[in-house]
Order: C-alpha cells, then structure tokens, then sequence
C-alpha cells in the first residue's frame, strides 16, 4: 500500500499502462471509520463518521461505443470489460459470484442507467484505471469508496450534476440490488459528503447532514485506528441477519423502524418482546446507540470532546453484547486500551473482525497502541495495523 501523495500520478500512469491512452481526469473518494452509531443507519436513525486520508482514486476518460472498461490496480486478474446495456443485477437465488470487484463499479454504472440519470444505449460507456489506499476487509469502506469514485468521475464524464448526497443514494442502491449487500446509506454518505477537519453528523432518516468540527489535534487528542487484520465481510449473511432481526423488532413493535422507538420508552418496548431475548437485545442495541449518538453530538457542540470516551466503550460494549458483532481481538483493543490509559474505545463498522477506533491523549498514543500491540503478541493474534484517523476529505476530483 503507498501513500496518497504520489497517488494522482500513480493513477494516469496506471491508466496509460492499460489503456494506452491519456485519462480525461483523476478522482478520489475516502473510505471512513464511524466514530458512533453502528447498525443504526438500515433502522432510519443517527450516525457519525469521519472521512479518513485514505481513498480509492479513479483514472477515468469516457467512451462513446456503451463498452465499461474496469482494471484495478490492487486486484489479480485483468481488465473487465462488460456492455453497459448488459448490466443487469443477478437474481438473489441464483448464487455463485456477483463479479467480484468489478460489481461495485459495474453495479453503479447500472444504479445511475435505471435510475435514468445516464440515458442511451451507449450511455455510461469508460475506462477506469483504480488504485486504492483504503485498507481492504477492515470495515474501513474500501467497496463505498470504490462505488462514490465511480459516480463522481461518471458524473463529471458526463455532465450530470449529481449532488453528494444524490451520489450516495445511487451507490447505495448499487450495493444493494446490483451487489446484492444489504447496507444502509452510513459509508457511501461519509465517503460522498465529508469534509475536511469534520465528522459528519447524518440523519439517515431524513438525510439531513450537519459537519461537526473535530479538531482532535487542537486539543491535544488523537483518534487511532486499530486495524485487527481480521478480514470481515459483508456479504456472509450475519450483516443480513442483523437487519432481518431490526425489521422484525420494528415490525412487533408496530413502528416503522426502530428509530421510533424513544429511548425513555424502551423498557416498555422490551417488555413488549419479553420471550424473544435475541430480539430485546438486537433492539435494545440500537435505541441506545441511537442515544449515545446523540448524546456525542451534544458533548462535541459543547467543547467537551474528552467526555465522549466512556460513550464509545459504552457502545462497544452494547455492539458485543446486545448486537453480538464483536470479535476476540476487537474486545481486546478495547480493553487493553483503556486499561493502558485511553479516554474510550470501540469496534468501528460492520463488525465481525475489521478495525476499533481508540480515543486517546495525544502524550498517550505511543504506548497506548504499544501495549495493544504486545497485547495481540500476547494472545498470539497477527499484529494489529495502527494509524491515526484524521478527519478528511470527501469525493473530489484531483486533476
Ligand atoms: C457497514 C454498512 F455498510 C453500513 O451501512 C452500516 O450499517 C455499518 O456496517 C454498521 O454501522 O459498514
């Protein structure tokens, strides 16, 4: 994996390689990590990601005879080529693999043609040369950064004028009927919308956004990333099954989605489903989650970042327990990290392996991320990767 520096120039020479000609342009879209609001999005309620540094970038130039040109730079194999009048999603029951990398690209090509916002036979039609920094398999959203790159450069290719936010919509109903994941809108939102030295506030019900400034170095913070190595994956059914549990607390609830649950009234819902103990903690998880979101969102509009810490372990723990998407080695990030002096730590993302993010003071990054270290070496795990998440940029051309 290289740095993003370098990565613009990486990118047209990578294109030129393949394609033997010039790209019209280069884009990038960040992947994120969510600082809190897990499995919250699918049920209409709250999330709060911040963009990382790390982005997928696309070398792209458009095509005029409807022929979709995919190379990644980071996968085996060659280039993908596919007609873009032949895209079509793959019946659920018909099994076997949906194209591997290439769907999510091929995917949005398809999102953006049935939606009508590219219209022609041929429209849609490009080369695309990728190159990626995002960390695969690390609940970091390397797949949304891949479908928002798509999009923007299409966008820009062919003139549509499509919003952020609009972008997010069209990739997440790429990965969810082309791909064939049942995600909600958190990852295409955060790589498609955030800003530099934010996270980013998303009702995903209403779809309102709001940036909330997250200047940890100005306060002497730091976020880390603790990437367990341990690959996750989307697609595996346990993602799915957690929604299908959601939908069905919402369902005997008589509501339209979790989120109307109120928090205060949440020992009556419980009550409601006493009998079914996996549904009282699946839904138990995320009315509280959606509480501390809100409760984050209040304590960083007051100035009092350090108070969020015991929020996130609070989180983690209700992700292990009641939402059980934990793992050994994300359990372990989060305990020995704040047995080491932390402020607050929790597993990030999908769960089920992938990374946990750890609020630290900026004197205690060092040997906070040492002992996790030492910690894994203990327990015989594969080292853990660490970096800091500095808030950055969403979706932008670069060149
Ligand atoms: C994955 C999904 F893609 C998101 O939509 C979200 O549900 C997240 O898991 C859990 O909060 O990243």
């Amino acid at each position: 994996m290289s740095d993003s520096v370098s990565g613009p120039d990486r990118a047209v020479e990578g294109f030129r390689k393949v394609f033997g000609a010039e790209p019209e342009g280069v884009w990038a879209a960040p992947g994120r990590v969510n600082l809190i609001g897990e499995h919250t999005d699918y049920n209409d309620g709250f999330v709060m990601p911040l963009a990382l540094p790390h982005t997928c970038l696309a070398a792209a130039r458009a095509r005029t005879d409807g022929v979709l040109r995919l190379h990644s730079g980071d996968a085996p194999g060659g280039v993908v080529e596919l007609r873009v009048d032949e895209l079509a999603p793959v019946a659920d029951d018909a099994g076997g693999d949906r194209g591997g990398w290439a769907a999510y690209p091929a995917g949005v090509v398809w999102a953006l043609r049935d939606a009508g916002v590219l219209t022609g036979a041929a429209a849609g039609g490009a080369d695309l040369h990728y190159t990626s920094t995002v960390p695969t398999g690390a609940g970091l959203s390397s797949s949304a950064a891949l479908e928002v790159v798509t999009a923007s450069a299409l966008n820009e290719l062919y003139g549509l004028g499509l919003e952020p936010l609009r972008i997010a919509q069209l990739c997440q109903r790429a990965e969810n009927v082309f791909v064939g994941v049942p995600c909600g809108i958190m990852d295409q939102t955060a790589s498609a919308c955030c800003t530099d030295g934010n996270a980013l506030f998303l009702d995903t019900r209403e779809l309102s956004l709001r940036q909330v400034p997250f200047d940890l170095a100005a306060e002497g913070l730091r976020l880390l990333v603790v990437d367990t190595q341990v690959k996750h994956e989307l697609g595996d059914g346990a993602y799915a099954n957690r929604r299908a549990a959601c939908e069905a607390g919402a369902r005997a609830l008589g509501v339209r989605a979790l989120r109307d649950v109120a928090y205060e009234r949440l020992d009556a819902a419980l009550g409601t489903l006493a009998g079914d103990e996996t549904l009282v903690k699946r839904v138990r998880h995320v009315v509280t989650e959606n509480h501390r979101v809100e409760e984050v969102i209040e304590r960083l509009d007051a100035g009092a970042t350090r108070s969020i810490g015991p929020i996130l372990t609070d989180g983690h723990a209700s992700c292990r327990d009641d939402f059980e998407i934990s793992c050994a080695e994300l359990d372990l990030v989060v305990e020995t990290a704040n047995a080491a002096g932390a402020l607050g730590a929790r597993m990030t993302g999908g769960g089920f392996g992938g990374s946990a993010i750890v609020l630290v003071e900026e004197a205690d990054a060092e040997s906070v991320g040492k002992a996790v270290t030492e910690a894994f070496a203990a327990a015989g795990y594969r080292a853990p990767r660490i970096f800091p998440a500095v808030p950055s940029a969403g979706a932008r051309r670069l060149g």
